[in-house]
């Protein structure tokens, strides 16, 4: 560990003003007085949803096949095709043993079954992001989003502060680590081979990506005005690579896609991977982050895990030079640190950060 920084661990990222449990205004929401339910409202979000059907056009990439030296050449190509024109996939045959999502899926299902007390025994600190809340919220006028979440650091395994790790459900804790391990294995092997589509060294993201993992456990309950309200506003995510797992059977993914929003039917036991804007901006815009967002369902709760993979603090992010040659840098260059502390002191908004990273033509 680098002495007097507490090697590298992420901290003071910006914390979101504290606003109500969602869960348990979930509880009481028939009788939710209008002017708490208002802040969740947003009337206009409905009218932009795709067809259903073309959600079968999302690519499928399997990773057994990538594994294997007969079908290696086709599905990297495949992989190459997703990342150039979709930026989101679902990858089946990972290899992550069912029993280990299955046991992180119960777990958490376990955990947003507490008490409120117990839940709230974890809850974020002023101004930080760990724990148990909520994130980006950052005006007392903004639109809320209708849902909870647990926010932890996962990998390497000091950059985790136990004490807001749930001590409920026991197995919790154990469940996470070998969860975090084995997506972290998956993240890398495809992080190789994105870096070779991009005619990179191939250990070259995962240099990048090899130490930081975090994950954002979503909880949203089910709300009478679903068609009203969003569980998790449009956004890209301020990282590399995201693998989600859909928690339980009730869908809500939706991606930007020609201007609409286009719902993602997660197969069972498929984890649905994205380009964040970290990708995009080394890649010099080569991969695309995707704007995408959470919708609700009026009778069920959902849960989702998204685990991001990021460089770390001191990394400086900017147009990787192999990936620039001859052309012009289409963004800027800071810190990691400096992005993720401007994203997390903003509301999500889209592309707004990607926006703010482009160089003007
Ligand atoms: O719950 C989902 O499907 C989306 C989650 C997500 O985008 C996130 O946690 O950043």
């Amino acid at each position: 560990m680098e002495p007097g920084n507490d090697g590298g661990r992420p901290k003071d990222l910006g914390g979101s003003i504290r606003v109500a449990n969602v869960q348990a205004l979930a509880g009481s929401a028939k009788n939710l007085e209008a002017e708490i339910l208002h802040r969740y409202l947003r009337p206009e979000i409905n009218g932009d949803a795709l067809d259903d059907g073309d959600s079968e056009d999302i690519p499928i990439i399997d990773m057994s096949r990538l594994r294997d030296p007969l079908f290696e050449q086709e599905e990297t190509s495949r992989l190459k095709f997703a990342c150039e024109e979709w930026g989101f996939f679902q990858l089946v045959n990972h290899g992550i043993p069912d029993k280990v999502i299955e046991k992180m899926r119960a777990d958490v299902e376990e955990f947003f079954q507490l008490p409120p007390g117990e839940k709230e025994a974890i809850a974020q600190l002023p101004g930080d992001l760990e724990g148990y809340g909520q994130a980006f919220v950052v005006s007392d006028e903004q639109k809320l989003d209708w849902g909870d979440m647990l926010f932890l650091f996962t990998q390497p395994p000091h950059f985790r502060n136990l004490r807001l790790w749930p001590a409920q459900p026991p197995t919790f804790r154990d469940t996470m680590d070998r969860y975090s391990l084995e997506l972290k294995r998956v993240a890398h092997c495809l992080l190789g081979l994105m870096a070779k589509n991009l005619g990179l060294d191939p250990e070259k993201f995962v240099t990048i990506f090899k130490e930081s993992q975090s994950m954002r456990i979503n909880y949203y309950p089910p709300c009478p005005q679903a068609d009203k309200v969003l569980g998790l506003s449009p956004h890209s995510d301020a990282v590399g690579l995201t693998l989600l797992l859909q928690v339980n059977q009730v869908q809500g993914l939706q991606i930007k896609r020609n201007g609409g929003w286009l719902p993602i039917k997660a197969l069972p036991g498929a984890f649905v991977v994205n380009i964040g804007d970290v990708i995009e901006i080394l890649s010099n815009g080569k991969y695309k982050s995707i704007e995408h967002r959470a919708i609700i369902n009026k009778e069920k709760e959902r849960l989702s895990i998204a685990a991001f993979h990021s460089p770390n603090m001191t990394t400086l992010v900017g147009p990787l030079p192999e990936l620039v040659k001859g052309s012009k840098e289409y963004y800027k260059t800071l810190s990691f640190e400096d992005f993720v502390k401007h994203t997390f002191t903003s509301k999500l908004d889209g592309k707004s950060v990607i926006d703010w990273m482009k160089l003007k033509p």
